[in-house]
């Protein structure tokens, strides 16, 4: 079964917009098999977001999203890494869709509520990449 990784945002963790968040995913059916609230670290967020680097806004980007807790949710269903994504809405809220999370709850393009992997090979990868901090064992 299809597996994506979410990752509630420090600044969403701190506005108590968890549990919100939370539901609109089970609203939409979608199964979350694994939750865990974690002071992220730099060598995780620095794989994490590898595909980023030497991009201007990586440092303070892995300095944001190590800021304070995020929520790490694993989320299983059929398509669920694009059901996500199109939940999630676009990157900028400025340009989300109306209805989505980013939308709604996203403050800039760094302070965008969410993340959703963008493929499965992402899922995967990540899942990998945070397992350990978030004690995700199956
Ligand atoms: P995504 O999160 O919608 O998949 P990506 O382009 O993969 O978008 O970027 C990853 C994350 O990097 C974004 O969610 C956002 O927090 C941050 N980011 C992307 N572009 C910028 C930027 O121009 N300035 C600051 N942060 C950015």
């Amino acid at each position: 079964m299809e597996r994506t990784l979410v990752i509630i945002k420090p600044e969403a963790v701190a506005k108590k917009l968890v549990g919100k968040i939370i539901s609109i995913y089970e609203d939409n059916r979608l199964e979350i098999i694994h939750a865990h609230r974690v002071l992220a670290t730099k060598e995780v967020l620095e794989k994490h977001y590898e595909a980023h680097k030497g991009k201007d806004f990586f440092d303070g980007l892995v300095q944001f999203m190590s800021s304070s807790e995020v929520v790490v949710l694993i989320l299983e269903g059929e398509n669920v890494v694009d059901i996500v994504r199109e939940i999630n809405g676009a990157t900028n809220p400025q340009k989300a869709l109306p209805g989505t999370i980013r939308y709604m709850f996203g403050e800039t393009i760094e302070a965008n509520a969410v993340h959703g992997s963008e493929s499965v090979e992402a899922a995967e990868n990540e899942i990998a990449i945070w397992r350990d901090l978030i004690r995700f064992e199956s």
